[in-house]
C-alpha cells in the first residue's frame, strides 16, 4: 500500500488544525480553543478511497506562522499534494495564497492538480467567494453545516494523488527494465 505525504497550508487561524483533525478522524474538532501549531503536527492514518483501496495518509498540518517559515524547505520535501486553507472573508491574508501556490506547488515541482484550496469561513456566513487562484480546485468549506462534503472532497483528491504517484511508480519501473 503506498503512502502520500499531504500539506496543509495557510495563514494562521484560518482552521487548519480543526480541519486535520476531522480529516483523520479526531472527535470533538469544533469546540477546543485556538491552539497555534508549533512547527507542524504529523498525522498518520490510514483511509477507504473505496473498491477495497486503502491507502495511507501523512498529513502535514502546518503552521501559519511566519516564525515557522524556516521550515517551509522540510514541509516542502516531497510532498504529493497540497491543501491551501484560508479564510474568504479576510481580503489580503499573510501569506497570500498566490504565495503559498508559487512557494509549495510551482517551485516544488509539482502540477496544479496535486493543490487544492479550501476556503474555510468557519461556520460563518459567507457570500460566494471569487477564488484566489480560478485554475485551481476550490470549495467552500463548512465543518458545521456539511462535514461530509469536506471528506468526500478531500477523498476525490487523494484519489487524484495516488493516481498520479502509481503512474510515476510505473514510470519509474519501465525505465529501470529499459
Ligand atoms: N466555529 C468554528 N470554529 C472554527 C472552525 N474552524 C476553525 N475554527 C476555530 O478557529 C480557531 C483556529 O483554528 P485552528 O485550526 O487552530 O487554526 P490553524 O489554521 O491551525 O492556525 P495555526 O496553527 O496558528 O496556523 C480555533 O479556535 C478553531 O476552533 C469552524 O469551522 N467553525
Ligand atoms: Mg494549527
Amino acid at each position: 500500500m503506498s503512502k502520500a505525504k499531504i500539506l496543509l497550508v495557510g495563514p494562521c487561524g484560518v482552521g487548519k488544525s480543526v480541519v486535520a483533525n476531522f480529516l483523520s478522524d479526531q472527535t470533538d474538532i469544533l469546540n477546543s480553543k485556538y491552539r497555534p501549531t508549533i512547527g507542524v503536527r504529523i498525522l498518520e492514518f490510514e483511509t477507504s478511497l473505496g473498491n477495497s483501496l486503502n491507502v495511507d495518509v501523512e498529513l502535514w498540518d502546518c503552521s501559519g506562522s511566519e516564525s515557522f517559515e524556516t521550515c517551509w524547505p522540510a514541509m516542502a520535501s516531497q510532498a504529493d499534494g497540497v491543501i491551501i486553507v484560508y479564510d474568504p472573508l479576510i481580503k489580503e491574508p499573510s501569506p497570500a495564497v498566490e504565495t503559498l501556490f508559487n512557494y509549495f506547488i510551482t517551485s516544488n515541482g509539482l502540477k496544479e492538480m496535486q493543490c487544492m484550496l479550501f476556503a474555510n469561513s468557519k461556520g460563518r456566513e459567507s457570500t460566494t467567494v471569487t477564488s484566489p487562484l480560478p485554475s485551481v480546485l476550490n470549495y467552500e468549506v463548512n465543518l458545521e453545516k456539511h462535514p461530509g462534503e469536506v471528506m468526500d472532497n478531500f477523498k476525490d483528491f487523494l484519489k487524484k494523488v495516488f493516481n498520479k504517484l502509481s503512474a510515476s511508480q510505473e514510470r519509474e519501473e519501465l525505465d529501470i527494465i529499459n
